[in-house]
């Protein structure tokens, strides 16, 4: 009797081992957590999103990269850093699809594999079984989408009808429902567009979060003393954002460079859809051309002074670009927050939340009028970090709560490769995610990240740079057509705001910021240590 208990009892973790979770990896795009309330609760509820963190944990410290859409879906496809999965730009970038992918490997391991949404990697997608992708940027309204055809290699293209997030659920809950092969294990890219500019909303919210005013950022007003690049980026509420095109506010006897963009992407509305719209933007059109009948002065104002010496009218007028792009972009995370509430729904009722990682991202952060600023691509902490919160099978024992080590997206792959039980490949550059999640602490776990942004000259302007993180400094070298280093201690300057690089009592530290620079630039072979050796 004994020797059968023994048998049974050893058997038993072998049986649990052989478990195949799923994988349902949900990433958006511009998604920053400052507005994800698990993080920062100034300025929007998302419970849905908060459910997932609720119910499993919260990186506190999650990166990424290389602060772009096709460079950060790179990195996380491959497990390696932009110099060596060959996308270091959206401008230039061709994904090579030839090489080692996570997807490829996760199929080799007996997963089928499937994607739906954003793609921005110009080439077709390898290593999915299923793929229904947007093309480039993609639409809020009435998308058009690119679905795989057996006969055509570059798939077919099409149009459906209604809002881009709504669709992109319904396809993936779809897919769950209907379309796979229920006798494998599957890992889902479910990848939206939502929080991607133009900031165009579900119809349903158009009034949503129209009483409400957003607080400025302590450091709105930055003057970028100190900060080259940061002077020089054309991302700026006040001086860059278009006022058809950003803002919204449009009548046929206005014109920017993008009002002709604009008014194409909305006019892709049914006709009832866009009177609606219409009658929402227009009325408020007419109260802001009440208000600010000067704006094309006070426009060249905030182009041309510094914001510590704009007029207290520009001003106003710079702090109405704040509101409207504020609520216009919660509009569009309350609709996504729907929707994974929607989708976590459907996991649970149809038994798959019990054997399913769910995994919440986004391809990288947003600046929300921090610096003065939209958009990402620094290394400046609201665009280098990224939310990330999963939610965990039943069966598999793991922790609640926060993670705080230092983590990056290109380490979503080994962590997908390991839960799946397939091999890890030595050139795979991140770390599995696994141990911590089980809440084993390694106490070798890295104390420092690696960074590199590339596309520049381009659109926004932000020089290309490379630099390192650790726990409580920030080193950066913008080079290219500059040359400039910036040192920050985030402890005693969480903004940013301090290039302390160059002072007195900074050079031990400075010190060994660069031999850990030079240590990472070793171990993860990027070839710019040749070009600035350090
Ligand atoms: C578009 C946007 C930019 C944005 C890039 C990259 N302009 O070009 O504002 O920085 O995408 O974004 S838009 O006029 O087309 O909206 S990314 O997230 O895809 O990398
Ligand atoms: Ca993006």
């Amino acid at each position: 009797m004994k020797k059968t208990f023994f048998i049974v009892g050893s058997m038993l973790p072998l049986v649990a081992a052989a478990q195949r979770y799923n994988v349902v990896y949900i990433m958006t795009d511009d998604h920053t957590a400052q507005m994800m309330s698990c993080y920062d609760r100034t300025n929007v509820e998302t419970p849905n999103l908060d459910r997932i963190a609720r119910d499993g944990v919260r990186f506190t410290r999650s990166y990424v990269a290389n602060s772009l859409s096709g460079p950060s879906r790179a990195c996380m496809l491959t497990g390696k850093h932009s110099h060596k999965n060959g996308f270091t730009n959206n401008e230039h970038g061709i994904f090579d699809g030839s090489q080692q992918t996570m997807p490829k490997l996760m199929r080799e391991a007996g997963y089928q594999t499937a994607i739906i949404g954003k793609w921005h990697l110009v080439s077709t997608p390898t290593g999915f079984d299923y793929w229904d992708i947007l093309p480039a940027q993609g639409n809020y309204y009435n998308p058009d989408f690119i679905r795989m055809d057996s006969r055509k290699p570059d798939g077919v293209t099409y149009v459906e009808k209604g809002y881009l997030t709504n669709i992109i659920t319904d396809k993936s809950i779809n897919w769950l429902e209907k379309q796979r092969d229920r006798s494998k294990p599957f890992i889902l890219f479910v990848h939206h567009k939502a929080c991607h500019r133009d900031w165009l909303p579900e119809l349903k919210y158009l009034r949503e979060y129209e009483d409400k005013t957003f607080s400025l950022p302590e450091n709105f007003y930055d003057d970028f003393e100190g900060r080259e690049a940061a002077a020089a980026q054309e991302m700026h509420i006040g001086k860059d954002m278009d006022i058809i095109y950003d803002v919204k506010m449009d009548s046929p006897d206005m014109k920017t460079r993008l009002s002709g963009s604009y008014r194409n992407m909305v006019s892709r509305l049914d006709k009832e859809d866009l009177r609606k719209y219409d009658f929402f933007y227009d009325s408020l059109t007419v109260e802001f051309l009440k208000e600010y009948p000067d704006y094309k002065e006070l426009q060249k104002e905030l182009e041309t002074k510094k914001p510590s010496e704009y007029s207290a009218r520009a001003k106003q007028f710079c702090e109405f670009k704040f509101q409207r792009y504020m609520r216009d972009y919660a509009k569009i995370v309350k609709s996504l927050d729907d929707n994974v509430g929607r989708f976590l729904d459907y996991l649970k009722q149809s038994g798959l939340s019990d054997s399913t990682l769910v995994v919440y991202t986004s391809d990288q952060g947003f600046y929300m009028g921090e610096h003065g600023w939209f958009d990402k691509r620094f290394m400046y902490e609201e665009s280098f970090a990224t939310p990330l919160v999963m939610q965990f099978p039943a069966s598999l024992s793991t922790r609640r709560g926060d993670i705080t080590e230092m983590v990056q997206n290109i380490d979503y792959a080994p962590t997908f490769l390991e839960l799946a039980g397939a091999k890890i490949p030595e050139d795979i550059q991140g770390e599995s995610l696994l141990p911590l999640i089980k809440g084993e602490h390694p106490k070798k776990w890295r104390k420092s990240l690696y960074y590199h942004y590339y596309e520049y000259p381009a659109e926004h302007a932000v020089k290309r740079h490379y630099g390192v993180a650790t726990d409580r400094y920030k080193l950066m070298h913008f080079y290219n057509d500059n040359d400039q280093w910036e040192l920050y201690d985030r402890q005693a300057d969480p903004r940013e705001m301090h290039n302390i690089y160059g002072q007195p009592g900074t050079e031990k530290v400075t010190k060994e910021l660069k031999k850990e620079l030079k240590k990472l630039q070793i171990q993860y072979d990027d070839p710019i240590l040749e070009r600035y050796p350090l």
